[in-house]
């Protein structure tokens, strides 16, 4: 078999965003488009020769197309290794997961996560680390740079190699292993919680409703809640990964998870209902009529977190995304333990992890997670929740209402514009930047901007300094309005302006988001003009 070094020449658009490099399949189908960018992470991964690579993707259309090519590339690029789940399936919370329990030296994760999939759609890939977690942006930006000055890639001159069975092979000199995508992370999970407990939950009255939404939990939710936890047959539904999730968003939220949420806001709603996302790393959490807002999450998950066998010891510290509500940093004040503020994509988390500065972390995007792996976990958050539950005997609104008289309520929304015009989307940003120095001390709908500022984040571990991670707008009773540009999007520009504000007064909690932000968020549409410029009534997306 023949190592073919073959010609090529950069492409200008491989700069990784907030996961990964996202693009429109057809994108990736242009000649050279994947093999460029895979040869790129190998350059950018000058030490892996005779070491393990792990490789697996949502199974979105393209997936099996690029697994292969991938394989040969790995190995014409001195592989010892690499190990593929079976047909070509992983979470990326399995990814990172078996990353970590074989020790393998790093991971390729195929996913647009909650964007669609299908030959019209999207299509994504990204590197992770030996730790488990998505490549720094030290390695990313390395990356993009080979990218820029790249001549040729090298692949290895063979035919397919199946990857439907489980075992080893030989490919060139490397070694191939297809494995059960699930059986490692099933492991860990049972590893991590009390199934004992889950169990009598879920043999019980207690009746759940899971929503693969078509995507790659699917099988790990099948394994987990019905074969593992003996939860009845039906309890996951839309449960087989399809290439384009049939033709839906595998986003889980209220918008594209809708059928989920109509059957926990009907006459008789089970008593809880999760969905994950394209890639499983996603959780939304539902009770009957009742939605938890994913900061609240996080916070909750935090209170109880002595309740799980793995965290009964207690948290080292909690971190969140810049963009996520305060909602936990009163939780870990009241805990005593430290709390973190990191810009928005799980790499900025991993740092903390692996020092031990913290056990739990969370974005508002639906991202919660904790050190067992270096990625936000989808099913572990829904096992997190189920633990709570189960120790507790409350419903979801009992606990989520408790807390909030507790701890009291950051109401919170976000606020998406997807696809303007991308002129626009950095017109917004340049304009709300310059007015920066104005705004702060200035008072708007009578609330008093304390510090406008620019967030740029000083790495506590390695000191490394992330500029331009959103604009804050911090009022002096706490509440928060931050716009930021998506970085993951494929299409256009997203504006995303994230609304917060604390309601200590246990009669004043049970508002409507919407109507409790209301004036942050007509603040927020004078500032951007969105109307204006965009013709935009409404958001795309409200979550
Ligand atoms: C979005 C979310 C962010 C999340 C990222 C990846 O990024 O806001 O919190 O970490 O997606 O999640 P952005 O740049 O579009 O706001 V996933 O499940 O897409 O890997
Ligand atoms: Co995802």
């Amino acid at each position: 078999m023949a190592v073919l070094q073959i010609a090529t020449r950069p492409f200008a658009d491989q700069r990784p965003g907030t996961s990964g490099l996202r693009k429109k399949v057809r994108v990736f189908q242009q000649p050279h488009y994947l093999e460029n960018f895979v040869q790129s992470i190998f350059n950018a991964i000058p030490d892996r020769a005779g070491k393990t690579l792990v490789l697996g993707g949502d199974g979105r259309f393209y997936n099996r197309e690029a697994i292969q090519t991938i394989l040969r590339m790995a190995s014409a690029n001195n592989w010892g290794k690499v190990i593929v789940g079976r047909g070509g399936f992983f979470s990326t919370p399995a990814v990172s997961a078996v990353i970590r329990a074989r020790m393998a030296h790093g991971g390729i994760i195929l996913s647009a996560s909650h964007n669609a999939g299908g030959p019209d759609h999207d299509f994504g890939i990204k590197y992770n680390t030996a730790n488990g977690g998505p490549a720094s942006e030290k390695i990313t930006e390395a990356i993009w740079s080979a990218s820029k000055s790249l001549q040729s890639y090298r692949i290895l001159d063979d035919a397919d190699i199946d990857i439907d069975t489980d075992g080893t092979s030989i490919l060139g000199e490397m070694q191939i292993e297809i494995c059960d995508p699930v059986a490692e992370y099933a492991r860990l999970m049972e590893h991590i919680f009390d199934f004992d407990a889950l169990r009598r939950l879920l043999q019980g009255p207690f009746r759940m409703r899971f929503d693969a939404l078509h995507a790659i939990t699917g099988p790990y939710a099948h394994k987990i809640f019905e074969a593992c936890l003996g939860a009845p047959a039906g309890t996951v539904v839309n449960g087989t990964p399809r290439t384009d999730f049939g033709g839906g968003h595998p986003d889980p939220n209220l918008v594209y998870a809708k059928s989920l949420a109509d059957h926990l806001f009907a006459e008789n709603a089970p008593d809880f209902g999760a969905a994950s996302d394209g890639d499983g790393d996603r959780n939304m959490i539902l009770g009957r009529q009742f939605f938890v807002t994913p900061s609240d999450s996080l916070a909750v998950l935090a209170a109880h977190a002595t309740v799980i066998p793995a965290y009964r010891q207690g948290l080292k510290g909690i971190a969140r995304s810049m963009p996520t509500s305060q909602a936990v940093d009163v939780v870990a004040e009241a805990l005593g333990v430290a709390h973190y503020e990191t810009p928005t994509g799980w790499k900025f988390f991993g740092n903390l992890l692996d020092a031990g500065k913290i056990t739990f972390c969370g974005e508002e995007s639906f991202g919660t997670g904790s050190d067992h792996i270096r990625e936000k976990d989808g099913l572990w958050a829904v096992l997190a929740w189920l633990s709570v539950i189960a120790h507790t005997e409350r419903s979801v609104a009992d606990i989520v209402t408790q807390h909030w008289q507790r701890f009291g309520r950051h109401y919170y929304t976000r606020h998406d514009y997807e696809e303007l015009p991308a002129e626009i989307g950095e017109q917004i940003m340049r304009s709300i930047t310059a007015q920066l120095p104005i705004l702060s001390g200035h008072t708007l709908a009578g609330r008093s901007i304390l510090t406008a500022d620019d967030f740029a984040y000083t790495d506590p571990i390695d000191g490394s300094i992330s500029t331009h991670q959103g604009l804050r707008l911090l009022f002096t009773d706490g509440a928060r309005l931050i716009f930021r540009l998506s970085g993951t999007g494929t299409e256009g520009a997203t504006l995303r302006i994230y609304h917060e504000h604390l309601e200590k007064d246990p009669r004043r909690q049970r508002q409507d988001p919407q109507r409790a932000l209301h004036d942050l968020i007509q603040i927020g549409r004078d500032l951007t003009r969105i109307e204006t410029l965009t013709g935009r009534k409404t958001p795309t997306v409200i979550t």
